[in-house]
């Protein structure tokens, strides 16, 4: 137990290994620190234009939590719509229904059979059809609520071929996102304020304008996707478990170490933006700080993005070109298990 105890006490200091690696690894990642010699300020690597592929500026409000905001954030994705449709009106209605008739039901009983107004109590203990119908009634409702609920769960878990695989792993504190269809690797990072007493010189910080995305929620490298294509997401985790969260997908899914987990979206092809989420499971001192930017482009972009990112689009040109799929030769090289391969298991 005392060893229990000491190992939550370091964990929480951040003097696990795995915390104490991080940061190395972070700060490799932090681009303008990889050069040292330079005098400070904007250095070396290219600026930011913004406005271009991986750094499209976010549009206030979509995407993000909205100040004063209540409900889910808009749907992009036709499996999210559907959840939420179900959740606002299917069960926020069901719910509802039911809290307004057992406290109508409560107050009336209060009322009408006050010991003033009902002196000598009913000494009834059962009634055959009162007990049938109050088993019944709730039973039928959560078959009700099951049969559609199963089904979405079902569509949100068994993704359709996909288009374009991108492997996410979790760590203390900061994510990585593969491609392992195009060869492209990365680490996200969170962007840190202009002004904050940590930043070395020459660090990236998050633009005040807002154009890489809200306080605390934009990151250095986005994930970038193509709109109107199916994507699948296999997540997993380094160290801790981790949650991949991006509301706007209606996508939040467990990172576990040694685990890898499967979902998948198809954003529309006219909702190209970029869209915020977080860490969602409490993984350590800095938990709050792992945020999700998915930046969702057209095709044709993505594949820009692709080859900027030094990938290899050969053999991976997203699935499009229709379904005669043999035309992905299948090479000598070893490599991963491609989509179609991995989906074909399902
Ligand atoms: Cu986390």
């Amino acid at each position: 137990m005392k060893l229990i105890g000491w190992a939550i006490a370091l964990a929480a200091a951040g003097l696990t290994p795995a915390a104490a690696q991080a940061p190395a690894s972070a700060t490799t990642d932090n681009v303008t620190a990889a050069a040292p010699a330079a005098p400070a300020a904007t250095a070396a690597p290219a600026p930011i234009v913004y406005g271009s592929i991986g750094h499209q500026i976010p549009t206030p409000g979509v995407g993000m939590p909205k100040p004063g905001g209540i409900g889910i954030e808009e749907q992009v994705t036709p499996l999210g719509r559907r959840a939420a449709h179900f959740h606002d009106f299917w069960l926020m209605w069901t719910i509802s229904l039911i809290s307004v008739f057992v406290l109508a039901l409560l107050l009336w009983t209060i009322f009408r059979y006050r010991r003033s107004a009902n002196p000598t109590p009913s000494r009834n203990s059962h009634n055959t059809t009162i007990e049938v119908v109050w088993t019944l009634v709730p039973v039928l409702i959560l078959v009700g609520i099951a049969i559609p609920s199963i089904s979405l769960l079902r569509a949100q878990y068994s993704p359709p071929p996909a288009d374009v695989t991108v492997k996410i792993t979790g760590h203390q504190w900061y994510w990585t996102y593969e491609y392992p269809d195009y060869g492209v690797s990365f680490d996200s990072n969170i962007l840190k304020e202009k002004g904050d007493p940590t930043l070395k010189p020459g660090d990236r910080y998050r633009d005040p304008a807002g154009r890489d995305g809200p306080p605390l929620l934009a990151a250095d490298e986005r994930m970038v996707i193509p709109a109107g294509k199916v994507v699948k997401f296999i997540i997993t985790a380094d160290d801790v478990i981790h949650s991949f969260a991006v509301p706007a997908f209606w996508t939040k899914l467990d990172a576990n170490p040694g685990q890898l987990n499967e979902t998948w979206v198809k954003v529309d092809a006219d909702k190209t933006g970029v869209y915020f989420g977080q860490c969602s499971e409490l993984c350590g001192a800095r938990h709050g700080f792992m945020p999700i930017n998915v930046e969702v482009v057209t095709p044709d972009q993505f594949k820009q993005w692709v080859a900027s990112k030094g990938g290899t689009l050969a053999g991976a040109k997203p699935a499009a070109t229709t379904a005669a799929a043999p035309a992905q030769p299948q090479p000598a090289t070893p490599q991963p298990a491609t989509n179609q391969a991995a989906t074909a298991q399902n």
